[in-house]
């Protein structure tokens, strides 16, 4: 278990030092590669990252918000048919000593009604809220529009 955490903070480290993945860490919960894809203004632009909770309670992320969308909403794929659709949900659970991933295909958080463009090298300022360790603020790094596959179908 012990040498398990020294690994995981040398690869949040190596991770902060490529820049590309600032972690940021409350109470139990850290956060580890926030990233995000270039959009247009008024377009939707997506979140991604790894919620790790290394609390002795399972933690709830409740909600999330990003100053440059009008609605910031936390998103699933759900199977129809052969077609994926998203669904809002209310929250993502991280249990205790767990982590979940949010990634193109799955959970994610949608970012409506951008302000402004988002461009591909630029970071994304938003606030996540868990139900116990509260606020947590990350910095999402944008990559290209449709870094990362089929999920870059994003249309709302
Ligand atoms: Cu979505």
């Amino acid at each position: 278990m012990h040498r398990r955490m020294i690994l995981a903070a040398a690869l949040l480290s190596a991770a902060g030092c490529r820049g590309a993945a600032r972690a940021q860490q409350s109470g139990g919960i850290t956060i580890s590669a926030p990233w995000s894809r270039a959009a247009g203004q008024g377009g939707t632009g997506a979140g991604f990252l790894t919620i790790a909770n290394a609390g002795s309670a399972p933690d709830r992320l409740v909600a999330a918000t990003c100053p440059l969308a009008r609605v910031t909403e936390i998103h699933t794929h759900v199977r129809e048919g052969d077609v994926m659709r998203m669904r809002p949900v209310p929250a993502i659970e991280i249990p205790a000593g767990g982590s979940v991933t949010l990634q193109p295909g799955g959970f994610h958080l949608m970012l409506i009604g951008l302000s402004r463009a988002v461009e591909a090298g630029e970071s994304l300022p938003v606030t996540l809220v868990f139900e116990r360790a509260g606020k947590v603020e990350v910095a999402l790094a944008v990559q290209a529009a449709g870094a990362r596959g089929p999920a870059a179908r994003h249309g709302h």
